[in-house]
């Protein structure tokens, strides 16, 4: 499932495309797994608004989606590059891993939806390893 060299390069051209849209996407993304996957909820059930399109929600979006074009310039050394963030998600806000993959599949839709004519079969096989790769290093510090 690792990354192949044309794989990478399909994901950077892919994510530089759309990073303009950084802030859309996340929200999108954010209040589609909000909803549709509500036992996410608990990890932000310190916010006052939780409904789709929210100040929180489009802040927090706006942050995931940031750290995920940051990863992009990591994507050689994912574990070691977001081994802080790992820390973070296991440690202190107990993240199970298992929503990871409910974020990812929640992005793959956005992007699909938003970007329909930048999203072909190969784009589409690119950004699903890239997250399952996230994905992974993300949860590096819970083993
Ligand atoms: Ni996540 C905070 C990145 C998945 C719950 N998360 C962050 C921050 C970044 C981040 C960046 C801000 C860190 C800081 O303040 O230093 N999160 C990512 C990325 C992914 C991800 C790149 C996956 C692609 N996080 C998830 C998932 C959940 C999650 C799947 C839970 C369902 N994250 C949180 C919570 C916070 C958080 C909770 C704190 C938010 C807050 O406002 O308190």
């Amino acid at each position: 499932m690792s990354l192949t060299a044309k794989d990478k390069a399909i994901v950077k051209d892919f994510f530089g495309k759309v990073a303009p849209k950084a802030e859309d996407i996340g929200n999108e993304a954010l209040s589609r797994m909000l909803v549709v996957y509500p036992q996410t909820k608990t990890y932000f059930s310190h916010w006052k608004d939780l409904s789709p399109g929210s100040a929180p929600v489009k802040k927090h979006g706006l942050t995931v989606v940031t750290a995920v074009l940051d990863a992009i310039e990591k994507i050689d050394d994912l574990k070691g590059g977001l081994l802080n963030l790992s820390e973070l998600h296991a440690f202190m806000l107990r993240v199970d891993p298992a929503n990871f993959k409910i974020l990812s599949h929640n992005l793959l839709v956005v992007l699909a939806m938003m970007f329909p004519d930048d999203f072909t079969p190969q784009v589409h096989v690119g950004v699903d390893k890239f997250l399952v790769q996230v994905a992974l290093a993300l949860s590096e510090k819970y083993r």
